[in-house]
């Protein structure tokens, strides 16, 4: 038998030195989870510690992320690769001990947590995400795919507003492997939640359709254990178990405070702590006895092995469907879809539709869908104006007996759903599907108004923070929606997504250039990417003479973020180019306006389309000063903020740094100065200054 007191003191002696070691962190959540923990972790968590991206393993998040001291003594302990030297190390330069868990960084450690409330989002895209991709590749008698996902959490993340959204998804979705374990302490940074929480969680879960079990007490591992055997069994519905917990367990002068919460106890309660909890043994010692308790390698490698003869046979049975699946799972595309993309950009080139980017986007995705399966697409509540479905994706539905729904698609047989309604819930969709792309076996993209990317901000941070591949389309990028006035219509927008590191931000002019940043998205394993797209109609912007875009070196000088799209040769001008014209999106239609009027007027201009400013910000200095020769004066055009254009040694910006207005986008675009005329003028007045 294991010592379970013994074992949740381990944790507890490790979080409160490590902290101290560090004198920086939260020693109160770990010590208080700490029991909870031996239950979930000691119990029942699949895991093999060898292989921590056992595609069948359970998926563990610590919402709450500030308890990392939790999951790092768990790591250690169980048998990951993380040995008690890096635990020594917590919260220093490059250990694999962050302050908080930090996906990529620490074997085992399945998301980021710390900004409260997406952790448990997170999860649910991941219990989405296997349920999903079981209903796709099971057969009977074959689950491959069936393993849980267990989420702590605690008092901050139920009060994120992000909490609601991705609960009351799960609660609709019957993701009944989903198992939340509440750590019910009371206390958050302010003291007593009493005041400022006084919600009845209970009834909250219940009322999504959740599981509600407990409260019980989180100091009890073998009750934990119980409702956790209990949860498993639900059929259609997640669960969340209440467990009523001391912050700080064990601390005799600082648990069921917030003292607890985020600073190192000090050395005289860490030895009045060692006292209370029976822990004679020396800062980052555990006896051996305790060690071999918590060991999970060789129990570990035995399921994972069992798991391989299953799977083995699952593959004898469906060689084709067994590749598949290890294909989607490493977020491989397959080798066809090269000539898909060239086919469809190229198509969008000999067409060259004036239709808007949100359509062509779509146009996109008509062919990309078709080819990619482990697309799935998504929208706020916006589908008809994001555009995100396509013929080959049917909506994700669940029927009562919580079964993925299959609907026929044209021309071939009937599939689960591949596009989700995630209802008026940005923030939760952008953290679902971070979850979904964690775990692997899809790339999800998802749509709202680029103006409400605000609200879906942090978790974009955070897919670029975990560099993960999801896809961003925000449509009526600007004044040209229109009517529906400032509220809605962008304006800082593009500038500030593109303050995001590693995020990319296509704003395309046409369908070729929307085609080709689909592909640029699909194609970066490790960026999220946002598509930044118009309501209104553009004009396709002819490739000039070298017939830019139909052959490969086309596509690959629009996917270098930048490139010329007109020279003044183009335009049967014999002048070499007295300046450049740069921009983005529905405004390079203007740029081309502008380079005829000037050419009326005897000046000679480049052209040069940017629909990825951070994009062309990777490329050679070389490639940069052959779109942007030296010693021309350059004019940016955007319907947006004109900061970020300064960077490109701009003369002037036609660009819009106030809030927009109500009324028809004809008349804005008049109003705020995006016509041809003003376009020419201002490169005009660029080189009488200049001169
Ligand atoms: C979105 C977000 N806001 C604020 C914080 C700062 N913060 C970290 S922990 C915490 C309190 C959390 O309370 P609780 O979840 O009850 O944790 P406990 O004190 O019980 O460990 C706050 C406000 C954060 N990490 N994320
Ligand atoms: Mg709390």
């Amino acid at each position: 038998m294991a010592n379970t007191q013994q074992m949740a003191s381990a944790i507890r002696a490790l979080a409160m030195d490590a902290v101290q070691q560090a004198n920086s962190g939260h020693p109160g959540a770990p010590m208080g989870m700490a029991d909870m923990a031996v239950a979930l972790w000691h119990d029942h968590l699949q895991h093999n510690p060898g292989n921590p991206l056992w595609m069948n393993r359970d998926r563990f998040v610590l919402s709450n992320g500030h308890g990392s001291m939790l999951i790092y003594a768990l790591l250690h302990l169980t048998g990951y690769k993380l040995p008690i030297e890096e635990l020594k190390n917590f919260r220093q330069l490059h250990s694999k001990t962050a302050g908080h868990p930090e996906y990529g960084i620490t074997p085992g450690v399945e998301t980021t947590t710390g900004p409260l409330g997406q952790g448990i989002s997170n999860a649910v895209g991941m219990a989405l995400a296997e349920k999903l991709l079981a209903s796709e590749f099971n057969r009977e008698g074959h689950a491959v795919i069936d393993h849980h996902t267990y989420a702590f959490l605690g008092d901050g993340c139920l009060m994120e507003g992000i909490s609601h959204e991705a609960a009351s998804l799960a609660g609709a979705w019957k993701l009944n492997k989903l198992i939340a374990l509440y750590d019910d302490n009371g206390i958050s940074i302010d003291g007593q939640v009493a005041p400022w929480f006084a919600d009845n969680t209970a009834l909250r879960f219940a009322s999504y359709g959740w599981n509600v079990l407990g409260p019980l007490d989180g100091h009890d591992a073998a009750a934990v254990s119980a409702a956790i055997a209990e949860a498993k069994q639900s059929a259609t519905q997640p669960t969340l178990i209440i467990c009523k917990t001391h912050i700080g367990k064990g601390s005799p002068n600082r648990a069921n405070t917030s003292k607890a919460h985020g600073e190192p106890l000090g050395a005289e309660e860490i030895k009045l702590t060692r006292e209370a909890i029976g822990w004679a043994h020396a800062p980052f010692e555990i006896p051996s006895e305790i060690y071999a308790d918590w060991d999970a390698k060789v129990q570990g490698k035995a399921k994972e092995a069992a798991w391989s003869e299953r799977f083995a046979a699952y593959k004898a049975a469906f060689p084709e469907l067994a590749r598949e699946l290890q294909r989607r799972v490493k977020g491989e595309l397959p080798k066809q879809f090269v000539q898909t993309a060239v086919d469809t950009i190229i198509g969008a080139h000999r067409k060259g539709e004036t239709v808007a980017s949100r359509k062509a986007s779509q146009l996109a995705l008509e062919a990309f869908t078709a080819a990619l399966p482990e697309l799935l697409g998504g929208s706020a509540d916006l589908t008809g104006s994001n555009l995100t479905n396509t013929k080959s994706t049917p909506n994700v539905r669940f029927a009562d007996d919580g079964a993925v729904v299959r609907s026929p698609v044209e021309g071939g047989e009937a599939i689960g759903g591949r596009h989700i309604n995630y209802g008026v819930r940005e923030f939760g969709m952008a953290a679902i599907m971070n979850g979904v792309a964690l775990h692997g076996g899809f790339i999800p993209y998802g749509g709202t108004f680029l103006t409400f990317s605000d609200y879906s901000r942090n978790a974009i941070r955070m897919a670029a923070l975990m560099k993960l591949r999801v896809v961003h389309v925000f449509t009526h990028d600007s004044i040209g929606l229109g009517e529906d006035g400032p509220t809605h219509q962008s304006v800082e927008h593009a500038a500030s997504l593109r303050l995001i590191p590693n995020l990319d931000v296509w704003r395309p002019g046409d369908t070729a250039e929307t085609a080709v940043a689909w592909t640029v998205a699909l194609q970066n394993q490790n960026r999220p990417t946002a598509l930044l797209l118009s309501r209104q109609n553009i004009a396709y912007a002819a490739k000039g003479d070298s017939e830019a875009a139909p052959d490969a070196s086309g596509i690959d000088a629009i996917s270098k973020g930048a490139y010329v799209l007109s020279e003044p040769s183009d335009i049967g001008l014999k002048k070499k180019a007295q300046a450049v014209i740069i921009a983005t999106g529905s405004e390079v239609q203007l740029a081309v306006q502008a380079q005829a009027l000037l050419a009326q007027r005897k000046i000679a201009v480049r052209v040069v389309s940017m629909p990825s400013t951070t994009t062309f910000d990777r490329q050679s200095v070389e490639y940069k000063s052959a779109v942007l020769p030296k010693g021309l004066p350059r004019i940016a055009v955007e319907m947006g903020s004109s900061d970020g254009w300064w960077k490109y040694g701009v003369a002037a910006v036609v660009g819009l740094d106030t809030f927009g207005e109500s009324a028809p986008a004809p008349v804005l675009f008049k109003h705020f100065g995006f016509t041809a005329e003003n376009v020419a003028d201002t490169v005009q007045v660029a080189l009488s200054r200049k001169g």
